[in-house]
């Protein structure tokens, strides 16, 4: 296969391999093209020192403080699972120091590149184990829910290293190349120990293509193995957080234009509208308009619904 444009995100997507090909994992680089050259390549990149050592911190002892806090709320907490490995959910409304993160200019660059300028916030997550785990989870493609035969992400999942990713730790085992494997490789996954582990350090990103097949190692030093995930999908894809849903109006009054349209305050061609949006705006191919939460939503006979706010109590 040659190489072929998307037309929509303007994604070039390199061409296929023969066959279920694993390729090494690529070096960690500071070069952000370098880096896209090797999401281009691998289908997955670790781009060095994303985040200050500071940052590193700060965002790992905001993130332990908020896991003990979740935990106290007992069944009002999020559902984590048995697993040693945790996943928090939404931190949308859990601190502008994650906010930060998804109009991070790396973050930026990367979805662009991948996705195109209308990408949206599909989740933001925090990912860190508890103690040990004994065997890898579930190897799987982030896009599993799109069409196997699409050439191109719909769906990147970057993540922001708060401790080094090592394989005693449970780091990420992936298989670059993946992304362009043909398509009767993409449905059943490949045996996890085909696949390599990343070994990055802290403050790094680590990118993948929504296509790469991957899974959680297992972390046999039990080791807290902390990442902050920014999901990002194409503008057509349903978000993983229905993000108009679980976010506090306090965040979509406090956020950037930017960061609105991330959430998905932002139509897409004819997708994405609140009662409805104007059909000037429709008209523009793949274009894309602010919308805003109106104070009501009609209803039969012209009825006016107050739209409910969810605000802090
Ligand atoms: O925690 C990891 O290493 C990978 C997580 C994962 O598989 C995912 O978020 O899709």
């Amino acid at each position: 296969m040659e190489s072929k444009r998307e037309q929509q995100s303007g994604y070039i997507q390199a061409p296929a391999l023969a066959g279920p090909d694993v390729l090494p994992v690529p070096e960690p680089t500071q070069d952000l093209q370098q880096a896209l050259d090797d999401l281009y390549h691998y289908g997955c990149c670790i781009l060095l020192n994303a985040l200050t050592t500071d940052q590193v911190t700060d965002l790992a002892t905001r993130m332990d403080r908020q896991y003990a806090a979740e935990l106290k709320l007992g069944v009002l907490g999020p559902e984590l699972g048995p697993s040693n490995k945790k996943v928090l959910p939404n931190l949308v409304n859990k601190g502008q120091h994650y906010l930060d993160l998804v109009e991070h200019e790396s973050t930026h660059a990367v979805a662009r590149y991948l996705l195109g300028k209308h990408w949206l916030l599909s989740s933001l997550t925090a990912h860190l184990f508890v103690g040990a785990t004994e065997r890898a989870e579930l190897i799987h493609r982030d896009q599993g829910q799109i069409p196997a035969s699409i050439d191109f992400p719909a769906l990147c999942n970057l993540f922001y290293l708060l401790d080094d990713f090592t394989a005693a730790r449970g780091s990420t085992v992936i298989f670059p190349g993946s992304h362009r494997w043909p398509i009767e490789h993409r449905v059943s996954p490949p045996a996890a120990a085909k696949g390599h582990q990343v070994t990055a350090p802290a403050g790094s990103l680590f990118v993948f293509d929504g296509r790469l097949w991957h899974g959680t190692g297992a972390n046999l030093e039990g080791h807290r193995r902390r990442a902050i995930s920014v999901f990002c999908s194409a503008p057509w894809v349903r978000q993983q957080e229905n993000a108009c849903v679980s976010t506090t109006r306090d965040v979509f009054e406090q956020a950037s234009p930017d960061l609105r349209a991330r959430l998905g305050l932002k139509t897409y061609g004819t997708l994405g509208n609140i009662n409805g949006t104007r059909v000037s705006h429709q008209r523009v191919a793949f274009g894309s308009t602010d919308v805003e939460f109106p104070t009501a939503l009609i209803g039969e006979n012209a009825e006016l619904i107050p739209l409910p706010e969810t605000r802090k109590m």
